[in-house]
Formats: structure tokens, C-alpha cells, sequence
């Protein structure tokens, strides 16, 4: 029987998964997303467009894939509307290749007036959420009061929603939050004319089915696995979990069914949002690595902020994931550096450990890092004639995290990516 690849970020987002999508998807017959809904932005770069996708899956652009909303998503159908409008001039047959599953909670208006009420409260202590309703969303999916996409069709969804909405509505009083509501609900009410023209179905049955049929299924990953809500840097993360067993329970795959684990780093480190990161370059070194990476948000234009390869965490989401191959982005930014740091573990005390500690705030004193040398060099033809230096780089990666690297990218350009084999 076919497997389930997982392709998912092994940092704190935004390490390229958009770019490995691209060339990835056109080899499975069936991509799906699994968690996470709008805080997602994956860049897919083609035929000199630029095209972000937010919850659709990355496979829509290729002839003949099934691209699945799985039921681990949140989806918010307002945003979904603007997606599927937003692909009109592409001319793609989308109610055949795009299904969803009628487990998919569903984002209403209030969610997302809830996730900035509670940021507010939060003051300096903010997450620095995406302000999208995930939080509220998956909060009401564990407290089961959640709305599903398959509810969309039940006769009494019109009551359930005003349910849910006087609910939150409730909440915002006491937050002192001012809900205005008419124009995002009349927007809501035609969105969900939308979503009703797709095929809303128990997608479980289907991946599965697919599986048996010898189909070969790609989960893509959004976030990154430092955001997990249950492994990450909490609290300051997400509210699903980003990690490969999130492929489980957001499609309905049993772990036997996992194949390859596609893990994606970027060659040094990037976090956007609050929270701890303890390898974090400030002031013009910060800077610097920010300019030759271009690390400005592709969505919002937030600056990202940038830092050192941490090898504890790395190794630590190796773990957690089961990494079978890890593919190294962006590794053409540090090429001109003179000097290239990792951090390869961290102090309690006297000790040194490799094992991540339960916070991570107030670690970056603690840190024990080795240096490499910029390659000067990023016109590179094949893995086989890496630069001494990078070969150094790659090497020490993959011995401290036991886990092959299969892929450099060494620039945006298709042509720039060295592939093992
Ligand atoms: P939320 O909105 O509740 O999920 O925010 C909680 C924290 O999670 C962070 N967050 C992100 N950080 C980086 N990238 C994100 N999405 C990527 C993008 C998509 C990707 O490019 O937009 O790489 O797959 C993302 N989504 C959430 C957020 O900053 C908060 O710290
Ligand atoms: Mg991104």
C-alpha cells in the first residue's frame, strides 16, 4: 500500500516549504492540508508569478491532484472566498481538484474579534498571534462548541451560528472589545455560498481509500514545529500540532501509514510573532543576516527576526517528527559570512546538554556554539562538488541530528537547488 509523505517545518516557519511544495506536489496524486488555516502563507513562485496560498494546499496549481482540506484544519470561509477569487485568471478546475472535509472547524467573524481581544488583554505578555482566529477556533473545537464545514448543510446552522456568535459576543462585552459585526457577517453568509459549491465530505475515507488504490498522499505542513502547541516554545506558539503526528489525527491516518518525513530548515534560524529564541542576532548583526536573507514577512512585511543555527532544537523536532530527510534552505545567505555560528548545545550550570529545557526564556547566555567558514561561493553544480566548507557544514548537521540532508537550496531559482541522487 502507498504511505503518507509528510513534508513540515522543523523551526519556527517560513523555512521555504513553499518552494520544496512546488517541485514536490507534481509527484503525489493527492496533497493535503492537515492543521493551522490562515496564519499560513505559502509562497509558491512560478512562470515569474508569485502566488501565496493561505489554506488551500499547495498541489492546486498542478493538473490532476486532489487537494484536501483535511479536518485538523480551521478554515475561515471569508478568506477562502478571497482564495478561490483570487485563482479565477489561473482558469483551474477547482471544484474538481479541491475537496473538504466536513470535520473542518470552522473561523467565524467573532473568532478572529476574540484573538485580538485576548491579545490586547495580554499586553506586553502578547503572542504576537497572526490575529486570524486560530486560537479562538481550536479553543472552541477542545470545549466542543465549534462549528464544522459539514454543519454548513445541517438545517439548523443558521441557529447554531447565532448560537456560537451571541456567545462570543458575550466574551467581547467583558473585554470592553467593540464588535461591529454586520458587513464581516454579510460577508460570512456569502462566503459559506462558496464554500457550498465544493464537495464537503468525510475526507478521512477518502485518503484512505487513495492509500489502498496505490495513490501516493503528501501532507504539507504549515507553521513550524517549534510552534506545536504541545512541543513548542509555549506559550507562545500555535494551537495545533505542527508535528508529523498532526498528520494522524488531522487527516485520520493511522502512524502505520506514515512514509517519508520531509523536515525543512533554514541554514541559520527566523521567528516572527513574540517569544523566546535564544540563538536571536540583535542590533546590526541581526540586521545584517536579515538583509542578505531578505527576512521581511511575504504576507504582512513584518521584519522576521533572524539568528544562529540552534542544533539542540533542530535535533530536538528531528526527534519528535521522525525526520527521514532533512532539506537545507537558504544556505547561499551565509555563503559570504567570514564567520558562520551553530549552537551545538546549552549550559545548566557547569553542564552542557543537548536536551532543550522546558523554557527557553533568559537561555541566551547559555549557549555553547562552534564556528564555520563562509563557502564564498554559491554557484555550485551538484552535492558532489560542495566547497570544503559546506561539506563541513553539511556534515556536522547531519551527524549531530543523525539524519541525511537530501536537498541544499542555494537561492529562489529552481536551478539553484543541489538534490542527492
Ligand atoms: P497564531 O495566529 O495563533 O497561529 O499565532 C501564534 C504564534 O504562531 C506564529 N505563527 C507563525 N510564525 C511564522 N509563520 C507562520 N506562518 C507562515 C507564514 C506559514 C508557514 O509564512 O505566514 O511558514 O507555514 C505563522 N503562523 C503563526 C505567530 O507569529 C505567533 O507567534
Ligand atoms: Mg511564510
Amino acid at each position: 500500500m502507498a504511505a503518507v509523505d509528510i513534508l513540515l517545518g522543523l523551526q519556527w516557519g517560513d523555512e521555504g516549504k513553499g518552494k520544496v511544495v512546488d517541485f514536490l506536489a507534481p509527484k503525489y496524486n493527492v496533497v493535503a492540508r492537515f492543521q493551522g488555516g490562515p496564519n499560513a502563507g505559502h509562497t509558491l513562485e512560478f512562470d515569474g508569478h508569485k502566488h501565496v496560498l493561505h489554506q488551500i494546499p499547495s498541489g492546486i496549481f498542478h493538473e490532476g491532484i486532489l487537494n484536501v482540506i483535511g479536518n485538523g484544519v480551521v478554515l475561515d470561509p471569508i478568506t477562502f472566498k478571497k482564495e478561490i477569487e483570487g485563482l479565477a485568471p489561473f482558469n483551474l478546475d477547482l471544484k474538481r481538484h479541491l475537496v473538504i472535509s466536513n470535520k473542518t472547524q470552522m473561523i467565524i467573524p467573532t473568532h478572529r474579534m476574540l484573538d485580538k481581544a485576548y491579545e490586547i488583554a495580554k499586553g506586553d505578555k502578547k503572542i504576537g498571534s497572526t490575529l486570524r482566529g486560530i486560537g479562538p477556533t481550536y479553543q472552541d473545537k477542545a470545549a466542543r462548541k465549534g462549528l464544522r464545514i459539514g454543519d454548513i448543510n445541517e438545517p439548523d446552522f443558521d441557529e447554531r451560528y447565532r448560537q456560537l456568535r451571541d456567545f462570543h459576543l458575550q466574551i467581547l462585552e467583558r473585554y470592553n472589545f467593540e464588535a461591529v459585526l454586520e458587513e464581516e457577517e454579510k460577508q460570512f453568509f456569502e462566503a459559506i455560498e462558496t464554500v457550498r459549491e465544493f464537495d464537503i465530505l468525510s475526507t478521512e475515507y477518502l485518503i484512505n481509500q487513495a492509500l489502498v488504490d496505490g495513490q501516493s498522499v503528501l501532507a504539507e505542513g504549515a507553521q513550524g514545529s517549534l510552534l506545536d502547541i504541545d512541543f513548542g516554545s509555549y506559550p507562545y506558539v500555535t494551537s495545533s500540532n505542527t508535528i508529523a503526528a498532526g498528520a494522524c489525527t488531522g487527516l485520520g491516518v493511522a502512524p502505520g501509514k506514515i512514509g517519508e518525513v520531509y523536515g525543512i530548515f533554514k541554514a541559520y534560524c527566523t521567528r516572527v510573532g513574540s517569544g523566546p529564541f535564544p540563538t536571536e542576532l540583535h542590533g546590526d548583526d541581526g540586521e545584517e543576516l536579515r538583509k542578505l536573507g531578505n527576512e521581511f514577512g511575504a504576507t504582512t512585511g513584518r521584519p522576521r527576526r533572524c539568528g544562529w543555527l540552534d542544533l539542540p532544537a533542530l535535533k530536538y523536532t528531528c526527534m519528535l517528527n521522525g525526520v527521514t530527510q532533512l532539506f537545507m534552505m537558504k544556505a547561499d545567505v551565509l555563503a559570504d559570512m567570514d564567520e558562520i555560528k551553530i549552537c551545538h548545545s546549552y549550559k545548566v550550570g557547569d553542564e552542557a546538554t543537548e536536551e532543550l529545557p522546558l523554557y527557553l526564556d533568559g537561555q541566551e547566555n547559555n549557549l555553547v556554539f562552534d564556528s564555520f567558514k563562509g563557502w564564498k561561493e554559491n554557484n555550485i553544480e551538484s552535492f558532489e562538488s560542495l566547497p570544503a566548507t559546506l561539506a563541513e557544514y553539511v556534515k556536522y548537521i547531519e551527524n549531530s541530528t543523525q539524519t541525511p540532508i537530501s536537498l541544499i537550496s542555494l537561492g529562489p531559482d529552481r536551478t539553484q537547488t543541489l538534490m542527492k541522487e
